[in-house]
């Protein structure tokens, strides 16, 4: 085998970093405070600066979007069912369980990738507490048609925006859509917290119930919150966070950069294509996700050369463990997912790529044995 065309790996995700010395000189201060956690003054400012940037009344900062979820589905003291998207990380499902409740499965539209009303509304039941919509890679799960059904038939309807910060249709921020939504800020996010996350609302009494929920036992606002857990973001993940804020805008439009490059690159490669973020949606272009028949020779080749790119998500939550076997499968259709899972990869891009290696990366993807 040949060298490969990169001597380090090229991960996928943003793995964005703040500076250097700012990191430093903030946590000199937090180790002069002796403060901490439990909602110290950086997770408060941290709060307050999402919130603003976010076009939302409260951002309520937690330790990572699994939490987020978890404490979100508790905060609406739900009993039953959750239709969530069989095509999303396990962690979607995951925090359902967590809090209590059954996961529903449902298979995805093909063009979104996202939940639709069309899909939803045959699944829904008797038992049905609520619909967990995922903004799969920042593109907006149907809120018009979701904010529907979840009226007609009066079931909650709140959002994992995991991949969704800084994204928004026709001018309506994703953190505004539905009742609660989390985001992630894990380091492979465009906004990295050192893991972390926050929910969004636009309600002032379920804010207090999120705040009370995210805590063990003293409650921040005297609301009322039937499952709590330890949720609490550090200083030292708030102060990090604060940084990559400042970054944000920086970043997101040299994500753009990389992606429109992909797209010029790829442009005459046959049998390959693109999500397209065009039209009313605002991106981060967290994600660069191509899809292929050839997807698993892609992957496989551009490993040998040092480019890690994923499969995600592959399987689907119907074929995994252990939503499979406690049979959470809604309608049992699953075929969007199931060609989603066997098609789609996402390219590096992030701060630690350059768009001389998006070119390259370009060109290993134009010669890969069974993509040419
Ligand atoms: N909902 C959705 C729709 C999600 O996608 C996620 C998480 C969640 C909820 C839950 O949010 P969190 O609880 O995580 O906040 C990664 C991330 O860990 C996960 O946050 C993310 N989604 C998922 C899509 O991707 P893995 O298992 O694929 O990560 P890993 O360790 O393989 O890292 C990906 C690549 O990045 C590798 O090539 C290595 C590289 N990397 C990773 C880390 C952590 C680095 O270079 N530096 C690093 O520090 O899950």
């Amino acid at each position: 085998m040949g060298k490969p065309a990169f001597d380090y790996p090229l991960p996928v995700g943003q793995i964005n970093l703040p500076d250097w010395v700012e990191l430093e000189e903030s946590f000199r201060e937090i180790f002069a405070r002796n403060y901490y956690t439990n909602h110290g003054p950086l997770v408060r400012e941290f709060d307050e600066r999402l919130a603003d940037y976010l076009g939302v009344r409260h951002a309520v900062c937690v330790t990572n979007g699994t939490v987020a979820l978890m404490v979100a589905l508790a905060s609406l003291d739900l009993k039953g069912q959750v239709i969530v998207p069989a095509f999303t990380f396990p962690a979607t499902a995951q925090a359902v369980t967590w809090a209590g409740l059954e996961p529903v499965l449902c298979d995805v539209d093909p063009t979104t990738h996202c939940l639709s009303a069309e899909l939803v509304e045959p699944l829904i039941g008797p038992n049905t507490a609520a619909i967990l919509g995922v903004h799969l890679w920042g593109q907006a799960c149907d809120p018009q048609g979701l904010g529907v059904l979840s009226e007609k038939h009066n079931i909650k309807l709140l959002y994992d925006a995991a991949h969704g910060l800084g994204c928004a249709r026709a001018n309506q921020s994703i953190a505004s859509m539905g009742e609660l939504a989390c985001f992630s800020f894990h380091a492979t996010k465009v906004l990295n917290a050192a893991e972390g996350g926050c929910i969004t609302t636009n309600d002032d009494y379920l804010a207090g119930v999120v705040r009370t929920a995210r805590n063990f036992h003293v409650s921040e606002t005297f609301t009322k919150a039937a499952l709590r857990i330890n949720g609490k973001m550090s200083e030292a993940q708030a102060a990090m966070g604060l940084l990559s804020l400042k970054q944000l805008d920086t970043n997101i439009a040299a994500n753009r950069g990389r992606y429109e490059r992909y797209r010029t690159g790829l442009a005459d490669v046959p049998g390959v294509s693109f999500i397209d973020y065009a039209g009313d949606d605002k991106s981060n272009y967290q994600y660069v996700v191509l899809q292929s028949a050839h997807r698993d020779s892609i992957v496989a080749y551009l490993k040998t050369h040092n480019v890690l790119a994923r499969k995600y998500f592959s399987p689907g939550l119907h074929q995994s463990y252990p939503f499979k076997e406690r049979r959470h499968v809604g309608n049992n259709k699953f075929s969007v997912t199931d060609t989603l899972c066997a098609s789609l990869l996402q390219l590096p891009t992030g701060q630690r790529v350059s768009v001389r290696d998006v070119d390259r990366i370009c060109e290993l993807v134009a010669h890969c044995p069974t993509s040419a």
